[in-house]
């Protein structure tokens, strides 16, 4: 493959999933490992150039790579019970929920922004949702949002788009024309991709096949990474938490992989797993397929 990547030295390790509330906290590898074709360099210093991202902002892939390696202990969920945050205090607040794949996308910016210590997380319990919720922060009473400079916003699209441009890290947009144009209509296509292979759940699941093929083909365009835009950026974020989901419901329930045939979905699989913002945001495989069986085939 003619790109360059970075990934951390521990992302080889199997892959684990957020250890909420744990009290044990793993120290990593400092260390980047950037890949060139057919090598691999280990390296805390080196920057490689993201074609399409613009040079100035190549230096914070180090960054990215690094920050987040470390297993970050998440606070319990707010519940029906939970005191409020002390609301527009002038911190900046992440409100999600563990489970939401719209959250996820929030969180994972955050992430591989590095924004770890700017953004504090906010884990609301939606079965048990506190009150104050809807009536202090978000009237729209849905996660994700985001309480940054006395006021409140919502929209995971939006707001992975605000993150980025708004706070400091790496840039997780391009700046080129071409990818500008595909990233925003991946964006908007990421709606009906999900309604597309939802639906498909209760039904045939070839049904299914075109989203992933409509994937398939989008991982194809930008021949210079494995992501949608070739490098690392939103467009992976807005389409991890889902695809996720899809590949361990369909393998579990209906006995689809998704990957099969589909070579360049299965290379992005195997990267984005490699991201450690987004490792630390996945949810136990098995509690995901319970709950989109009790979702998605209750009347099956
Ligand atoms: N379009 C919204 C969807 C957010 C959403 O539906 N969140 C769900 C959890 S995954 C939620 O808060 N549901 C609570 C409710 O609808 O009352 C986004 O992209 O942020």
């Amino acid at each position: 493959m003619s790109y360059s990547s970075f990934t951390t030295a521990s992302s080889s390790s199997p892959l684990t999933y957020p250890r909420k509330f744990s009290d044990s906290i793993s120290f990593s590898n400092k260390f980047v490992l950037i890949r060139f074709p057919k090598t691999h360099i280990l390296s805390s210093t080196k920057i490689q150039q993201k074609p399409g991202f613009g040079r100035s902002k190549a230096a914070h892939f180090t960054t990215m790579a690094t920050t987040g390696s470390n297993q970050e202990v998440l606070p319990p969920a707010f519940t029906s019970t939970s005191d409020p945050p002390p609301v527009f205090d002038g911190n900046t607040r992440l409100y999600i929920s563990y489970q939401c794949p719209y959250a996820q996308r929030v969180w994972i910016t955050r992430n591989v922004k590095g924004l770890q210590e700017k953004i504090q997380l906010v884990p609301i319990d939606l079965k048990d949702r506190p009150s104050w919720y809807k009536e202090k922060v978000y009237p729209d009473n849905k996660v994700p949002s985001l309480e940054h400079n006395n006021k409140v916003i919502g929209e995971s699209l939006d707001l992975i788009k605000y993150i980025d441009s708004q706070f400091k890290g790496p840039s997780l947009f391009p700046d080129d024309p071409a990818r500008i144009e595909f990233a925003e209509e991946l964006l908007s296509q990421s709606g009906s991709v999900h309604k597309s292979v939802t639906s498909s759940f209760k039904g045939e699941v070839e049904e299914s096949g075109a989203a992933f093929d409509y994937i398939e083909t989008a991982l194809s365009k930008f021949e210079d990474g494995p992501f949608f835009l070739g490098q690392f950026s939103l467009v992976d974020i807005a389409y991890a938490p889902f695809i996720e989901r899809y590949q361990l419901f369909l393998l579990d329930v209906k006995k689809y992989d998704i990957t099969e045939g589909r070579p360049k979905l299965k290379a992005w699989i195997e990267e984005i797993n490699k991201i450690e913002g987004y490792r630390q945001t996945r949810n136990d495989p098995k509690e995901l397929v319970e709950s989109y069986k009790k979702r998605f085939l209750v009347q099956v």
